[in-house]
């Protein structure tokens, strides 16, 4: 290939090829130049409204207040917090799966939403666990995650991203009793279905009040995917070093699916180190009511979860397309 501008990179010219191959998957929301002399390139991830994201929290909110102040393993309010995300996707054409498992003696469920499309043998999943602890409403442990994963699939509905992977999304149910809906999910999965999965991208406290910005280094190319996304907005990020093995994602890691992920911090106390990169407070935890009754919309950082939700849609489509 000749190269017209004088100093790109060949790597560069790769790029640019395979943005040509793609002049399909051009989405209306990207951004920047267009006409005649700008050069096709491949879909732009869109920005997630934190309106929408915040909105979806409130409804969470609301279904723990109505039930009994939680939304936890066998309770209604772990039901009615399923309807309400089945709800909204299926209005926007996926296909809902619901899966139903019986644990501690009581009945839970993980919610599986397909994008119709995409190569079925390459799948991107990314998911939430959607319970919380007895304690409290889990708002942001862990229906943070739970809408920014909500609000990237609907964003993918609305502007009918047509990625080459195939997509997936998943609520996973009893988290907080370790794990056991998501393993539950890895485990029944024939190998042949398992080896499809490429990708899976976990979303687990997003939105911690006294915030870190945390991506989880077990894949390299989806550690290297988050890393782009917060170096665009200057935001330095750290590896993951509370979470190992602590949600959703070790069982598919167990399995030999790549994962990756970002988390603002639980009750580890935020370092001057830290506070002074990404302000906060020194001295207190990300999140000082985790696990607790505290955990309510009020115990959300706007900013963070803004941030976290547009990473979810980054790596989303970053990864899929
Ligand atoms: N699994 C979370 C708590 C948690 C602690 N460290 C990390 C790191 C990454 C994600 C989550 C977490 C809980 O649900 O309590
Ligand atoms: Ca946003
Ligand atoms: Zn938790
Ligand atoms: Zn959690």
């Amino acid at each position: 290939m000749r190269l017209s501008v004088t100093g790109r990179s060949a790597a560069a010219a790769v790029i640019a090829a395979a943005a040509l191959l793609t002049t399909s998957a051009i989405s209306t929301a990207a951004t920047g130049s267009t006409g005649p002399t700008a050069p096709p390139r491949a879909a732009a991830a869109p920005d997630i409204p934190v309106a929408n994201v915040k909105a979806h929290l409130s409804q969470l909110q609301s279904i723990a207040s109505a039930n009994g102040g939680n939304r936890s393993h066998g309770s209604a309010g772990y039901k009615a917090s399923i309807d309400y995300i089945k709800g909204k996707l299926d209005a926007a054409g996926f296909t809902t799966t619901v899966q139903q498992f019986t644990t501690s003696g009581r009945v839970g469920y993980n919610l599986i939403a397909d994008w119709p499309g995409g190569d079925a043998n390459q799948i991107l999943m990314a998911g939430s666990h959607l319970d919380s602890v007895s304690r409290g409403a889990g708002i942001n442990d862990n229906a943070s995650g739970s809408a920014a994963v909500l609000e990237t699939a609907l964003t993918v509905s609305r502007t009918q991203y047509k990625p080459t992977k195939h997509l997936r999304f998943a609520w996973w149910g009893a988290e907080e009793l370790g794990l056991i809906g998501s393993s539950n999910y890895v485990r029944g999965l024939p190998a042949a279905e398992r080896t499809k999965i490429k990708g899976y991208l976990n979303f687990d406290m997003v939105g911690s009040p006294n915030p870190g910005y945390f991506v989880y280094d077990d894949d390299p190319t989806i550690e290297k995917t988050f890393k782009a996304y917060y170096a665009t907005k200057n935001v330095s990020t750290e590896p993951d070093r509370e979470g190992d093995g602590r949600s959703d994602h070790a069982p598919f890691k167990n399995a030999g699916v790549p994962v990756g992920g970002v988390f603002a911090g639980a009750s580890t106390a935020k370092s001057s180190a830290q506070a002074q990169k990404w302000g906060g407070t020194a001295g207190q935890a990300f999140d000082r009511c985790y696990h607790s009754s505290c955990d309510t919309t009020a115990n959300i950082n706007d900013t963070a979860l803004d941030r976290n939700s547009d990473a979810v849609a980054y790596a989303v489509w970053g990864l899929s397309s």
